[in-house]
């Protein structure tokens, strides 16, 4: 049955400015891509450290807090909206531990990251946060409603 775009469920993922910097775009979004999740927004954006501040609010009373919203604001970022059933929670699951060295091997930062401040990506952590991120992010019409032809779980 068709599921309608607009109940279809998205998650907010950015590449932070290590992954950028790295030269990792293409593998990170190449994983989501393979999965079968659909890539409804993407722009590359410097946000200032207000921006940075907001996206991480939740984590204001963190020891880490200034130095991340500084890392962030330090370069270009991946920002994105993928769709998918499913798409928030295994998102985390591609992406794998905050932590590079508890995540598994086969996850992005598994793999590609060795430690915390620079896990090279960002996902929502739950509907809440996604529909918040998404909106901080993203004009509403910057996110695309389009089918495929031929899906793989798409929408
Ligand atoms: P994210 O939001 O970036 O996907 O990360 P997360 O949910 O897995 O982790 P969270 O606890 O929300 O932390 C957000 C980001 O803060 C940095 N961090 N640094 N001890 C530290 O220095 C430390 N702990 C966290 C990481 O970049 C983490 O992704």
């Amino acid at each position: 049955q068709e599921a309608h775009a607009a109940q279809m469920e998205q998650t907010f993922i950015a590449i932070k400015p290590d992954g950028v910097q790295r030269g990792l775009i293409s593998e990170i979004v190449s994983r989501f891509e393979r999965k079968g999740f659909k890539l409804v927004a993407i722009k590359v954006v410097v946000p200032s450290k207000e921006f940075a501040q907001k996206h991480y609010h939740d984590l204001k009373e963190r020891p880490f807090f200034n130095g991340l919203c500084d890392f962030l604001s330090s370069g270009p970022v991946i920002a994105m909206v993928w769709e998918g059933e499913g798409v928030i929670k295994y998102g985390r699951k591609l992406i794998g531990a905050t932590d590079p060295q508890k995540s598994e091997p086969g996850t992005i930062r598994g793999d590609l990251a060795v430690v915390v401040g620079r896990n090279i990506i960002h996902g929502s952590d739950g509907p809440e946060t996604a529909k918040d991120e998404i909106n901080l992010w993203f004009k509403p019409e910057d996110l695309h409603q389009f089918r495929y032809l031929i899906k793989s779980g798409m929408s």
